[in-house]
């Protein structure tokens, strides 16, 4: 058994290498959905079914365990997909709790009621369908009172960084921050809420300044993970080889991929 790792493109590859770096020995399956990238821009319904067809794909290769390595599909389909589909031997599990967790400072599970905590102004840069579905405002009230949310929808940069357009992607990572100083002049935090972004994680935080902390979920994501395997150890076990699968092209992915995270990664049809 594996842990499979689901993104509609090429963002979810930020988490599998922090994963990969964290649970060296942990074999794991990849999943990307890049013939229906990108998911920012698609409605809730439509993300949710392309959603369940990935996971029930990773399921079918042997991954009891998934993550939903994208905020656009655990915005619009991980509760409703957690309520009614995932059998009992089966998880899903999303990338926006470990980030609140991080960012109200709880440990992983701590369900007590909602308090203060000392960030109040927070800057979200997402997709437009992350934005618009507010799901993470609603998973930090649950945990935080008193915490102003500026929401800004980065339309064009998941397709920008899929194409790796760097220069493009640039360009659109200072407008998109200066958009967000218009409304939010000085954030405490920035929260990268896109699995795509940490690709740019550099250029954010040059054009927020130092002052500004900069979440990125990759790292944060790997050690919840290492920390839920720890207590659900049953999650993995032999059989299962890594291995990388794409609705898309897989030569194209594979070239992009490798671009990305500097090694050779090579995609197979799912
Ligand atoms: N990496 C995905 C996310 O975290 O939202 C991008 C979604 C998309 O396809 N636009």
């Amino acid at each position: 058994m594996a842990v499979g790792i689901f993104d509609s493109g090429l963002g979810g590859l930020t988490v599998l290498d922090a994963v990969s770096k964290r649970l060296p020995d942990v074999p794991f399956v990849y999943f990307g959905d890049n013939s229906h990238a990108p998911y920012g821009v698609r409605d809730a319904d439509d993300i949710y079914r392309l959603t369940t067809a990935a996971v029930e794909r990773l399921w079918a290769a042997g991954c009891d365990l998934v993550i939903l390595a994208c905020n656009t599909a655990s915005a619009a389909a991980l509760r409703r997909m957690q309520e009614s589909r995932v059998p009992r031997d089966k998880r899903v599990l999303g990338v926006f709790v470990p980030l609140i967790e991080a960012l109200t400072e709880r440990q992983w599970g701590d369900n007590s009621p909602p308090r203060e905590v000392a960030v109040k102004h927070v800057a979200l840069f997402a997709t437009p369908a992350t934005v618009s579905s507010r799901a993470f405002q609603r998973e930090l009230a649950f945990r935080a009172i008193g915490v102003d949310v500026e929401a800004q929808a980065c339309g064009g940069l998941v397709d920008a960084i899929e194409e790796g357009d760097m220069i493009l992607a640039e360009a659109l990572v200072r407008s998109h921050v200066d958009a967000l100083k218009r409304k939010l002049p000085h954030p405490e935090a920035a929260i990268l809420g896109c699995t795509h972004y940490p690709l740019m994680d550099e250029v954010f935080q040059d054009a927020l300044g130092p002052e500004v902390s900069v979440y990125s979920q990759a790292n944060l994501v790997a050690a919840s993970l290492a920390d839920y395997l720890t207590r659900h150890p049953s999650m993995i076990g032999p059989g299962t080889e890594s291995g990388f699968l794409t609705t898309g092209d897989p030569a194209r992915v594979s070239r992009n991929a490798t671009q990305f995270l500097k090694r050779q990664i090579v995609f197979t049809k799912a």
